[in-house]
């Protein structure tokens, strides 16, 4: 019988700790850890005093007069105030510790999804209880204040969300640890479905700006030079001046990242193009004022809107000029406080980790170069030792349209130093090829960082830095063997792989309050530090009451879903029916057309037999396509168009509904996931680098139905064989199937009549008065060779949804499949890999790599204690 449990250790003391990401030895280290603890001081009493202040000294209004935006604001304002408190101690402590400051990681990443601040600022302030509390005696629900806040969309999908999970797990392992971004005006576009289709509409998320959650730096702006020419001129040594450029004024917000319950808020810096300078250059005369305002916002697009594109790199100018804005700015920001420190730049490496978030931030590699020989006067060589040393970077696929490689002339104009450079670093680096392969023209070309007129971002990466990791371990021994399979070879001690991991305080402590909390009743709290401890459920796998509690929450959950599907699409959902999601961008790979397929036969075999003994069913499905992206804004079109025949259909009573989401995003995830039954994770194996919206179904008890590829695999070692559904085709089949061809479509279309009546229908008007509406689909399937397999995975795949539904309907064996997804996913948690990251890749804190092997020796900080835990 399960029981409530006492909170679980508290953290020793040892002769040296970290106290907000700095080392504190001798003395101070034995003042006892002072953990945040949850704001115990402020009592309900004077929260709702100080909310009351606050909102008078904002809006000179009373509880009654103010609206919700001002009510949200006013709580949000109250938790800026703790935030600034301690920050400010942070950046004292640190400037104190100038000279042996602790090593400081910078991730560069061109997207941040964010998602909304307030819960998890609250949460790891420890301030959520007493604020919820005292908002709620003063008659105001804190669910009805969180709708007001914006959900920043500054970043298109998996690889956005994964840099936000890692800037909260950096700070909640007190790892010095700072995110470099773009702050743009416009994020992903908001979409709307208009009869069916996708319509994108201008994410105009600055509209009442981003107070109290950014904090402008106007004084710690820099210059980014674009375009223009480079003179050499000979005193001495050759000196690069570079003339006649661009300058524009890349001015920083700083986004505040606070830690889990320690005194750790770590920053996260967006740097945001504004032609301050434009106006000077013209108050100088330099420049014709006549279009100064075309000229002050053609300097200014370069921050002005995300690319809305998660797969297709499309080569424009301006996202090279982003790409260099933001990683520009960041160095030389970066090189500005590492001077301070008064140490050799020979030290950098020791003090500095530079992380390039897949291509898209590659050009830190020359940009480094160009500050350590042009500006700092380093000789090539040491600046070079110099740059591999602090740079490490990160693949995230191996979608050949994704691989970014810019046109060389392009890139020579708008970047002339940049391209000596890099045209400097390629001959050196072909000239090592020549040694390891002389006279192999071939694979030289094959490897070149310069070649065909091109500049291949991903190569320049792996050259210029000492850590390639992939994000899953398929995906990485793909990367070696297949897609980078000769930098492999010539680096091999370079490529790791690290799995990527979501933060379970937002995706299971702030999202699924309700689960978060029986779990903390059931094994105590050692889970929110130690996620693994989730494995402490297992012994109640198969209880009874646990059993009920966990459906009941599940249940809770699910009606909550259902009355937004009520709101937003007007369809009466059964929230005792199954809750079947499929929630991601809309890509061909990730194959939301199979989930379509599997739903279309599962009617036609409902209207033949309406007593088919299928469990009821919710199909749900959401995300974005990109704009550019026909056969993904038309696989909307189709689930719509399906979803109106089947929802309106009375014949098959309601047992099937299909509802497509719209406006996917962080927020709306936060709702779906913890209402999640059926978790559908189902690209062509090989083709989805990892994925993590599977582990964050995983940590919420949701089922995976799943090929084996990415993340999945793991997932499946993890929760067990039986706790997981998986079918259809595996990498190594799909690749061979790549390699050498032998898949026919027409065979599966005429072995297969489902398959051949479904096909039919996409053009035979049944699902659309417009019969051309999907023959795009129809010819990708049958005319185009169904690149993605999805008619040769059909019948395994709906085999596989049958067995769903049969596991579906024995409760116990469902209910126990949950219970040991929730109790394996502890290692999915991003802290885990955040560990791996900062020991292995940016060797944050040797003290933690030494003591993986058992930390109960004195002299070990917490911090390299739970880092060191964590590898285990
Ligand atoms: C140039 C356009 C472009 C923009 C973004 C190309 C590629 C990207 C991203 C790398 C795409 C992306 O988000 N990849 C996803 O990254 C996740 C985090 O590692 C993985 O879990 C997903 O499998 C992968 O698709």
């Amino acid at each position: 019988m399960y029981k409530r449990q006492q909170p679980y250790c508290q953290a020793k003391s040892g002769d040296a700790k970290h106290v907000g990401g700095v080392l504190v030895t001798g003395q101070d280290a034995n003042k006892p850890v002072e953990r945040r603890e949850p704001n115990a001081d402020m009592t309900t009493e004077q929260f709702k005093e100080a909310y009351r202040n606050k909102l008078y000294s904002l809006y000179a209004k009373t509880l009654e007069a103010a609206s919700d935006k001002e009510k949200y604001l006013t709580l949000a304002s109250l938790v800026r105030d703790e935030i600034s408190r301690t920050w400010l101690q942070a950046k004292k402590l640190r400037a104190q510790q100038q000279e042996n400051q602790e090593k400081q990681v910078y991730y560069f990443s061109i997207e941040f999804l964010l998602g909304r601040m307030l819960d998890i600022h609250m949460i790891n302030l420890g301030l959520k209880d007493t604020c919820e509390r005292g908002l709620r005696e003063l008659g105001i629900e804190l669910a009805q204040l969180r709708e007001e806040e914006e959900d920043p969309g500054l970043g298109n999908g998996g690889l956005g969300r994964l840099a936000a999970c890692y800037l909260d797990s950096m700070a909640a392992l007190e790892l010095n640890g700072h995110g470099c971004g773009i702050r743009y005006r416009y994020g992903l576009f908001e979409q709307q479905i208009i009869g069916g289709a996708q319509y994108e509409f201008p994410d105009d998320w600055l509209k009442y700006g981003y107070y109290p959650w950014e904090y402008r730096a106007a004084d710690e702006a820099v210059e980014v030079r674009f375009g223009g020419a480079v003179r050499l001129q000979a005193n001495g040594r050759i000196v690069y001046i570079h003339e006649n450029y661009e300058a524009v004024s890349a001015v920083p917000y700083d986004i505040p990242i606070t830690g889990y319950h320690n005194n750790t808020v770590n920053t996260l810096r967006l740097w945001s193009a504004e032609a301050e300078l434009a106006k000077q250059a013209c108050a100088a005369g330099q420049t014709d004022c006549r279009n100064t305002l075309q000229y002050k916002q053609s300097l200014e697009s370069i921050s002005h809107v995300l690319y809305p594109d998660d797969t297709y790199h499309e080569g424009k100018v301006l996202r090279l000029k982003q790409q260099y804005f933001m990683v520009s700015a960041g160095l030389q920001n970066i090189l500005r406080d590492f001077r301070k420190m008064n140490l050799p730049y020979a030290n950098l490496p020791d003090k500095v980790a530079v992380h390039i978030n897949d291509t898209h931030p590659a050009l830190a590699v020359p940009e480094m170069m160009r500050l350590l020989v042009d500006e700092a006067g380093l000789s090539w060589e040491d600046a070079w030792d110099i740059t591999v040393r602090t740079m490490s970077y990160t693949n995230h696929t191996i979608l050949p349209e994704a691989m970014e490689k810019w046109p060389e002339d392009l890139f020579r104009t708008l970047l002339p130093r940049i391209y000596m450079i890099v045209h400097e670093i390629n001959e050196r680096f072909c000239r090592e090829l020549w040694d390891k392969y002389p006279g192999n023209w071939e694979k030289i070309r094959h490897m070149a960082i310069i070649a065909d007129g091109y500049i291949h971002m991903a190569y320049l990466a792996i050259a210029g830095s000492h850590s390639t990791n992939g994000v899953a371990v398929l995906h990485t021994d793909i990367l070696k063997k297949e897609v980078l399979h000769d930098f492999w070879e010539i680096y091999p001690q370079r490529f790791n792989n690290k799995t990527n991991g979501v933060t379970h305080r937002r995706w299971l402590l702030a999202a699924n309050p309700k689960l978060a909390s029986l779990v903390t009743e059931t094994i105590g709290e050692a889970w929110l530090e130690d996620p693994c401890r989730l494995q402490d459920l297992t012994q109640y796998a198969d209880d009874a009451a646990f059993q009920k509690e966990i459906a009941e929450i599940k249940r809770r959950n699910k009606q909550v879903l259902a009355r937004i599907i009520q709101q937003k699409n007007g369809i009466a959902v059964d929230s005792d029916s199954i809750f079947d999601v499929q929630v991601k961008r809309i890509h061909a790979y990730k194959r939301q057309s199979l989930n379509v397929f599997h739903i279309m036969d599962l009617y036609q075999r409902l209207l033949e037999d309406p007593d088919l003994p299928v469990w009821p069913r919710t199909f749900i499905i959401g995300g974005k396509a990109a704009m550019g992206y026909y056969i993904a804004k038309r696989t909307i079109k189709l689930i719509n168009s399906l979803a109106e025949v089947i929802n309106n259909d009375k014949r098959i009573r309601d047992k099937i509904k299909l509802v497509f989401l719209a406006n996917y995003n962080v927020s709306l995830a936060e709702t779906i996931i913890p209402a999640a039954d059926v978790s559908e994770q189902i690209p062509t194996a090989s083709r989805e680098a990892c994925g993590t919206a599977n582990m964050k179904f995983m940590m919420n008890g949701a089922v995976t139905l799943g090929t084996l590829d990415g993340g999945n695999i793991e997932i499946r070692e993890a929760a067990g064989h039986s706790n997981i559904v998986t079918f259809g085709l595996t990498a190594p089949e799909v690749l061979q199937y790549y390699r050498q061809g032998g898949y026919n479509p027409w065979d599966i279309y005429h072995s297969d009549p489902r398959v051949k009546r479904m096909l039919e229908k996409l053009v035979d008007g049944s699902l659309s008065s417009d019969r051309e509406d999907f023959r795009a689909h129809y010819d990708s399937f049958l005319h185009h060779g169904d690149q993605y397999f999805v008619l040769k995975d059909f019948a395994a795949y709906v085999a596989a949804q049958e067995i769903i539904n049969g596991k579906y309907q024995d409760q116990k064996v469902w209910r126990r499949m949950c219970i040991h997804n929730i109790a394996h996913a502890g290692w999915f948690s991003s802290d885990r890999t955040f560990a791996e990251y900062a020991a292995e890749i940016w060797r944050l804190n040797e003290a933690a790599i030494s003591c993986q092997d058992g930390c109960e020796q004195p002299g070990f900080s917490p911090i390299a204690k739970r880092l060191g835990t964590m590898l285990q």
